[in-house]
């Protein structure tokens, strides 16, 4: 009888416990997630609206996005075990379009070069890395055989991002940073800032991409470290190096914290004003995208065209869209189908909902209107 009394009272008690760790960890930003996803649940059931067409995506098929820190081992052993396949298989560029080429992960890098100019600062910013990230998910899953989701780098679950599970330079992390070099750190973004060297800026020498081969670019690298200069002035040449990090914790301690997260969510109120806080690199201040980008640092992962070729690029890009998401769906009926901005960095016309996004070799032409919802067009996902 005692039995048939204790067990039910003993799963409250840990139930309660593990509600309380939950509550325990989870911060402000994550608290704005829990709301964006209320709201986007209640979008697929019917009770709300956020302007999408939402017609093959429902709450049974969505793919859940969650933090690198939150995978177990066995799934960030998955997760490393694709992006290594995915580096090993073919390119479909032709040789004489992208020479430096040499497998499938290396086409998402030249078509990130060769749109630089049409989709940083512009109103396509958020919604093409949105379908570019999706698009890599999508190669892992569909060309490696990887059955989970793309993870994201939580920026202000971590100040010190050496020792992260991230950045640790374990087996079942990101790779670790970059060997020590002396060198006299960087001018980063517009506003010239010289920031300090970290506690890298040479190879990464620990963790799973200890032996990948950087090909393509540089184009503009933003490292005082020497790096060898790519035969083509496009960066789309055969540039073979290794990965260089410099990972510090300079900018997590100053604009990665959840005050800067939560913050940029609930005092943006335009996406115009959204989009250019967290892409601001100013003298004054850097947005969660430049911080991300240089927390990274190194080459390619410092330089503007050629980022995506570091593979913790992914996770910050997940951050971001995470970001967008959880800013989008604390009001979905307004924030969703809305966009700001023109289609080039130097300008350019207004940016329109019918614009096109052309990944080229790595994807599909979509209007922007149908890459604004995480729900419909192509995806089915969320974050928590
Ligand atoms: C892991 O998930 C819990 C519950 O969803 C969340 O509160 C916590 O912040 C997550 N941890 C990390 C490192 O993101
Ligand atoms: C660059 O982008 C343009 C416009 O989307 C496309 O026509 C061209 O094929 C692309 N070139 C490469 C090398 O990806
Ligand atoms: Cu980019």
């Amino acid at each position: 009888m005692a039995v048939f009394i204790r067990l039910p009272t003993l799963l409250g008690v840990w139930g309660a416990l593990v509600l309380l760790l939950n509550l325990v960890q989870a911060d402000a930003v994550d608290d704005l997630a829990a709301k964006a996803l209320t709201n986007v649940y209640a979008i697929l059931d019917g009770t709300q609206s956020d302007g999408a067409t939402h017609t093959t995506c429902t709450r049974d098929k969505l793919i859940i996005r969650r933090e690198w820190g939150n995978f177990t081992t066995a799934e960030r052993t998955d997760y490393i075990k694709a992006v290594l396949c995915i580096q090993s298989k073919p390119t479909k560029y032709s040789t004489s379009v992208m020479p430096g080429a040499r497998n499938r992960y290396d086409d998402f890098v030249g078509v990130h070069i060769n749109q630089t100019m049409s989709i940083h600062n512009t109103a396509n910013f958020l919604s093409w890395h949105r379908y570019f990230t999706w698009q890599y998910e999508q190669a892992l899953r569909n060309e490696c055989g990887y059955t989970g989701a793309q993870p994201y780098w939580g920026w202000n679950k971590y100040s010190n991002p050496m020792t992260s599970p991230i950045f640790d330079g374990s087996d079942t992390s990101m790779g670790g940073n970059g060997e020590k070099v002396q060198h006299a750190g960087s001018a980063v973004g517009g506003g010239g800032v010289v920031v300090p060297a970290g506690q890298g800026g040479g190879c990464v020498r620990t963790g799973p991409f200890k032996d990948m081969q950087v090909n393509l670019g540089p184009v503009s690298p933003s490292t005082s470290v020497s790096i060898p200069r790519n035969p083509q002035q496009n960066g789309y040449g055969y540039n073979p190096r290794c990965l260089r990090r410099d990972v510090s914790d300079y900018f997590t301690t100053q604009y990665l914290r959840t005050q800067d997260v939560a913050n940029l969510i609930t005092s943006s109120s335009s996406i115009a004003d959204f989009q250019g806080k967290m892409q601001t690199d100013t003298r004054q201040a850097f947005g969660v995208h430049s911080a991300g980008h240089f927390t990274i640092w190194g080459d390619p992962g410092g330089d503007f065209y050629t980022s995506p070729g570091d593979p913790a690029f992914w996770l910050h890009h997940g951050m971001i869209d995470r970001t967008w998401w959880i800013w989008q769906n604390q009001q979905p009926s307004s924030r969703v189908v809305t966009i700001a901005g023109g289609t080039s960095m130097f300008g350019g016309a207004q940016g329109k909902l019918t614009d096109i996004v052309d990944l080229g070799v790595v994807g599909q032409r979509y209007q922007i209107r149908d890459l604004v919802s995480t729900t419909a067009g192509p995806f089915c996902y969320v974050y928590a």
